[in-house]
């Protein structure tokens, strides 16, 4: 016990060779993949992927969507996210719901996990919580934010 062989070390090199065989051929495999399903309505930034269907929808129905699809809704944390998610809304020239919100307390935006923002993008005088029932958010087309009344349909985009 404990001894290796010339046998045992050929066989383990045999083994060895197969596994790079068959991680090289599903990195390659994985490679297609992404690009395929990033094109055009998705991007990757980090960890994340954003993608959007097109579709326009309430706050509660695009939570609603993108959760059953095994997402959320997004929560830009950098410049960098915020601008992946600039590029599908310009793309789509249309304003896209955000997961955050200030429904639990008014004027202090959460996450769904009650975190509060590490990062904001908000335009000049926002939020301003216009006709003091603005508690979702959207992203412009120009990647500033707005508090935005929850049950207007904006672009749904799913973090994932
Ligand atoms: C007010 C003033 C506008 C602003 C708008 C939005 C609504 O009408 O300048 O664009 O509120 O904040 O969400
Ligand atoms: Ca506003």
């Amino acid at each position: 016990k404990g001894e290796s062989g010339l046998a045992e070390v050929n066989a383990l090199r045999q083994r060895v060779g197969i596994l790079e065989g068959q991680l090289q051929r599903l990195q390659n495999a994985f490679s297609q993949y992404k690009k395929a399903m990033l094109f055009p309505n998705g991007r990757s930034v980090g960890e994340k992927i954003f993608k959007t269907a097109g579709s326009e929808k309430t706050f509660q129905d695009a939570q609603q969507i993108c959760t059953q699809a095994g997402g959320q809704l997004p929560s830009p944390r950098s410049a960098a996210e915020n601008e992946a998610l600039t590029q599908l809304a310009t793309a789509q020239n249309k304003a896209a719901f955000l997961s955050m919100s200030d429904t639990r307390k008014e004027g202090t935006f959460i996450y769904p996990t009650g975190e509060p923002l590490v990062y904001s993008n908000w335009a000049p005088q926002e939020p301003n919580n216009d006709g003091g029932s603005e508690n979702c958010v959207e992203i412009f087309p120009n990647g500033k934010w707005n508090d935005k009344v929850c049950g207007e349909q904006r672009l749904v985009i799913c973090e994932f």
